[in-house]
This record gives C-alpha cells, structure tokens and sequence, in this order.
C-alpha cells in the first residue's frame, strides 16, 4: 500500500486529480450526513471514484466519529486512510500508527511550538504527516518542521463549521510553501470550480461535505 504522500505525488503523475475523499458521518453544520447509509458503501464508493485517500474523523463529540470504526476502515481499505483528530498528545499518534493508518493530522493551531515535535514522533512511527494551518503565521511552523504534508485549512477551525471556509485562502498561502512539501487544499471545496481552483496552487484536495451530500462523487474524482 502507498503511502498517503506517495499516493498524491502518483496520482499528480498520472495527470489525475489527487483527491483524498473524506467519511464524513456528521458535521456540527449540516447534521448527520450518513442518512441511513452504510459507511463502508460510501467507501466502496470513494475507492471506485478514484480516491488517492480516504480521511476520516475519529473526534466524537461534534463530528461523532470513533477510533473502533478507523480501525475497521484501515483494514477494509487498500487506499491510505488519514486520521483525523484535534490530537493533543502522543498515546494517540502511537495509537494510530498501531491501526495501520498511513497519516495523521497533527493542527499548528492547537500544537503550536510543539509541533515540530509531534511530526518527529509520528514519523518515527511510520506515519505520514498532515500539518494542518491557517495563518501566514501558522504556515510558518508548519515549514519549519519535517512534516510530508501541508495542509491549508479554508477554513477557521475556531469557528467549527460556522465558518463556511473559501479557496482563496489556498490561493494566498499555497504559493508560500516550499514545493518539498506536499500542498493539500482542505474544507469548504463544494464544486468541480472549486476543486480546479484549488489544484492549480495545490498538489491535493481534501473534501468531505460535498460528496456525503453528492449523489455521485465520481464525476469530481474523474475529471
Ligand atoms: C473536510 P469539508 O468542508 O469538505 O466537509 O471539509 C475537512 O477538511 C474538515 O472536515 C476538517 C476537519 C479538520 C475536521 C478539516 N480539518 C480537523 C475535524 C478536525
């Protein structure tokens, strides 16, 4: 299995969109997005779209996801799976590392001048990095790490999901990054323009909402 990292540069090559398809079972904006489904049919879903990733959410409280079920999807899945959490201490990189997934998401917000530190730790456990900002301010922890992954956040994590979040922010802070890192354009991508938008500044977009909510996810991934 590739991973995460190797997977979007792969894709890239191939000329494809490296989209890393989020599970998204509930957002403290929209409610629950499952409606009934079955998550891992949204997986199979994902994997026939032409997924380079899945993201899932292991954060109970306001987006209602679990670490049993990351277990599960890490082994149903070939596709490198990214956990994402607000991670505040190093048990649960350690934990994620155990399950197999491929990365972790570790928020320059939240971590602030430790985060050089976990990124150091988490690779030491074969994981790739996510290192999620959304700041001038906080790019510049993020690229002074060992971090595989940039991940700009459109969004204000801050706000939860109030903040609807805008490419344009991929637009102003993709260029400041070093192209040694892999550039990920995350939240609030909710249409083929915005994904085009995104991927002209960054190698990979992350989406969630919009295709929990799409009928049809493969007409974004194939294009
Ligand atoms: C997905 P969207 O707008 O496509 O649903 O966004 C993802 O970026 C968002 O869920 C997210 C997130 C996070 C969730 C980004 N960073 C940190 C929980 C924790």
């Amino acid at each position: 299995m590739f991973r995460l990292s190797k997977s979007i540069r792969l894709t890239e090559k191939n000329g494809k969109n490296a989209v890393i398809a989020e599970i998204k079972v509930h957002s403290p904006k929209h409610g629950d997005l499952l409606r009934g489904r079955d998550p891992i049919d949204i997986l199979r879903a994902y994997e026939r779209s032409g997924a380079c990733g899945i993201s899932y959410i292991t954060e109970p409280n306001h987006f209602r996801g679990s670490f049993k079920f990351l277990k599960e999807l890490c082994k149903l899945t070939d596709l490198p799976v990214l956990r994402k959490d607000f991670i505040t201490n190093k048990f649960e990189i350690e934990k994620t590392a155990e399950v197999e997934a491929s990365a972790v998401l570790l928020i320059t917000r939240i971590l602030k001048d430790r985060t050089a530190e976990f990124v150091d730790f988490a690779k030491e456990h074969g994981l790739d990095t996510v290192v999620e900002v959304h700041t001038p301010q906080e790019l510049e922890i993020a690229i002074n790490t060992d971090t595989t992954i940039v991940g700009i956040n459109n969004r204000d994590i801050g706000q939860l999901e109030k903040d609807d979040g805008n490419v344009s922010l991929t637009e102003k802070l993709a260029p400041l990054i070093p192209n040694k890192f892999v550039k990920l354009s995350e939240s609030g991508i909710r249409s083929l323009d915005d994904l085009k938008r995104a991927l002209r500044f960054a190698d990979a977009v992350l989406i969630g909402t919009a295709f929990m909510l799409a009928e049809d996810t493969e007409s974004f991934v194939r294009c």
